[in-house]
Formats: C-alpha cells, sequence, structure tokens
C-alpha cells in the first residue's frame, strides 16, 4: 500500500475559467501558496479481485458522485501505468467541517501521489502535478510547496511549479453566514458562457500572473499582496456578471476587506482575498500574522497558517491499516 498527504492552497492570482473541460487545462495562469495546515492523508491499495475502485471517506463509504470523480482520475493514471488493476483508496481530511478550506486540491494532490506509487510510477513534480490537474484544477498546485505557478496551455504544458518568494503568512476569518453553495465548477462555466467580461478577466490574469512572478522573486511584498487582493476582486467583479449573477460575497465578507485596508491604513501589510464562498484569507507578513488574527477575531473565526509542503510520502497511518 501507498500513503500520501498534501496540504490545500489559496490562490493569489485566482484560477476562473477552464480553456479544456475533459483535461481540466485552465484558461490563464494561477499562482498560489500551499499552507501548512489541514492536510489530506490518503492511502491506496491495489484491489487486483476488485471490478470497480472504492473510497472511504472521513471513515464511510464515499457517494456515488465522489468515487466516480476519482475514478476518472485513476483510469488516467492507470492508463499511464500501463496498469489495470483496481484500488481501495481511504482519504482523511483534517479540515474541520466548516473550516471555509475546500478539500479537493488537497485530495487529488495526495490521491495523484498514494495512486501513481502504488501502481510503480517514479513521477516526477510536474508529471504529478498533471495527474492532480485532472481531478481538481486547483491540485495541480497542491503537490507544489510554497508558492507555486500553475501554468496554462497544453496537457503537457499545464503543471504547477515551484517559484522563489519571500515567507508569507495567511490568517483565513471563517465567517458565521448560512450559504447556498455553487459549486466552483458549476459556476465557471456559467460564467464563461454569460459573462461579457471573461474575454478581459483571462487577459488580465495572464498579465497579473506575470506580474505576480516578478513581484514574488523580488520579494516585493507590498506588489504581492497588491496583486493578490486585485485578482481576488476582479475575479468576484467578474462571478458577480455572470446571469444569472453568482454571489459569493456577503457584507460579513466585505468587512474583512474593510479591515485589511483599514490595517494598511495604519502601515501595516494585509491583503485580502476569497474564494468561492463567503469566507476572506488575509495575506500578509509571518511576524504580523498574530496581530492581523487579533484584529480579524472579532469577524469570524481566525486560523494562521504559513508555506507548507507539496505532496509526499508517508507511513500509512494505523486507521487505515484496520480498514485495510
Ligand atoms: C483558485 N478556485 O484559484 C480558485 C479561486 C476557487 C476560487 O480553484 O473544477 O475546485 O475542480 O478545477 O479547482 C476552485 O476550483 O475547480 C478554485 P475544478 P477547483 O483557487
Amino acid at each position: 500500500m501507498s500513503t500520501a498527504r498534501a496540504h490545500p492552497n489559496i490562490a493569489l492570482i485566482k484560477y476562473w475559467g477552464k480553456a479544456d473541460d475533459e483535461l481540466m487545462l485552465p484558461a490563464a495562469p494561477s499562482v498560489s501558496l500551499t499552507l501548512d495546515i489541514f492536510p489530506t492523508t490518503t492511502t491506496a491499495r491495489l484491489a487486483p479481485t476488485s471490478h470497480r475502485d472504492r473510497l472511504i471517506l472521513n471513515g464511510q463509504e464515499a457517494s456515488e458522485k465522489a468515487l466516480a470523480r476519482v475514478e476518472r482520475v485513476l483510469d488516467v493514471i492507470r492508463d499511464q501505468a500501463g496498469r489495470s488493476e483496481k484500488l481501495l483508496v481511504i482519504s482523511d481530511n483534517e479540515a474541520p467541517t466548516g473550516a471555509g478550506m475546500a478539500s479537493s486540491a488537497s485530495g487529488f494532490a495526495a490521491l495523484a501521489l498514494a495512486a501513481a506509487t502504488e501502481y510503480g510510477m517514479d513521477v516526477n513534480t510536474a508529471q504529478l502535478s498533471r495527474l492532480a490537474r485532472r481531478g481538481s484544477g486547483s491540485a495541480a498546485r497542491s503537490v507544489i510547496s510554497g508558492v507555486a505557478l500553475w501554468h496554462a496551455g497544453t496537457d503537457e504544458e499545464s503543471f504547477a511549479e515551484e517559484i522563489s518568494a519571500p515567507p508569507l503568512a495567511m490568517v483565513s476569518v471563517v465567517l458565521n453566514t448560512a450559504h447556498k453553495k455553487i459549486t466552483s465548477r458549476e459556476a465557471m462555466v456559467t460564467t464563461r458562457a454569460t459573462s461579457p467580461y471573461y474575454c478581459g478577466w483571462v487577459e488580465s490574469t495572464r498579465d497579473m500572473a506575470a506580474q505576480m512572478v516578478d513581484a514574488c522573486k523580488a520579494g516585493d511584498m507590498q506588489r504581492i499582496g497588491e496583486l493578490t487582493e486585485l485578482s481576488a476582486l476582479r475575479m468576484h467583479a467578474l462571478i458577480m456578471s455572470s446571469e444569472p449573477p453568482i454571489h459569493y460575497l456577503t457584507s460579513a465578507s466585505w468587512r474583512v476587506f474593510e479591515l485589511a485596508r483599514t490595517l494598511r491604513g495604519v502601515g501595516l501589510d494585509v491583503y485580502a482575498t476569497a474564494d468561492a464562498g463567503p469566507n476572506v484569507v488575509l495575506l500578509t507578513r509571518p511576524e504580523l500574522a498574530a496581530e492581523v488574527a487579533r484584529h480579524a477575531e472579532a469577524l469570524g473565526k481566525v486560523s494562521i497558517a504559513h508555506a507548507g509542503n507539496g505532496a509526499y510520502l508517508v507511513e500509512e497511518p494505523e486507521s487505515h491499516r484496520e480498514v485495510l
């Protein structure tokens, strides 16, 4: 059996829209920070006598929908490995429910490494990133440690790689809002099909990603922060311009964006970003994280994260051995 671990990532330059829905190719590059909190640990074991893969997620037999998504990725891996045996997959997420951290990025990054290893493949990080991408676009980035640039382009070209960056911290602010969730995948399709701003978004994201790489390499915290907030605001403006409109940010979210502006007003490097939901994440310097968290505590439940490792192999946990 083979066990791998991976962590969630938060995009500094957002991915929103695919160029190819089947190959999971993004319309534009994106840049993210892999975090050091809420890992997913996934064990894969060959099940040569089974006719179907099996998935146990957080101790429970997974839904047909979740299993089908995993099977699609495993089929790609089997094809490349020249293998046909099915797998038993056991996966556990440490993100508490409602933590506002989607587990698909860490989940598919850990799955790709565990499964490729179990099939005897010797994959480098670029290959692994391409495989993880087939499960969820953002998973391509969770394979990578620290700051990752995920390239757009062809199947071969579209993988994430590490880029040099200064130390960064993120303070996630989970807001207490009941919110009807439209999945990113569905919302991306609606946006692409209906927003008149979509082409502008894709073009400006190419430009922001290039600027972000330069700012990271130069260690320019202010520019990294400005671009991070700009990309998030442009993405949400784009999403709101879909027909029918899609709203992820709430008045509580905007209060956290306001807090970032207020703190910048007193000279602190604090910038806000948000994904496909109401929760907001504050990007800052590691030495400011505790202070930023104190300021944000009144607005939501805070957790502090720093740069984390990409996907790596670990010993299988006792709980997985019991299932096996
Ligand atoms: C991101 N998001 O760059 C953007 C910002 C959400 C908002 O990547 O369809 O779960 O599986 O490729 O990766 C979430 O979308 O979508 C995402 P699929 P995914 O982090």
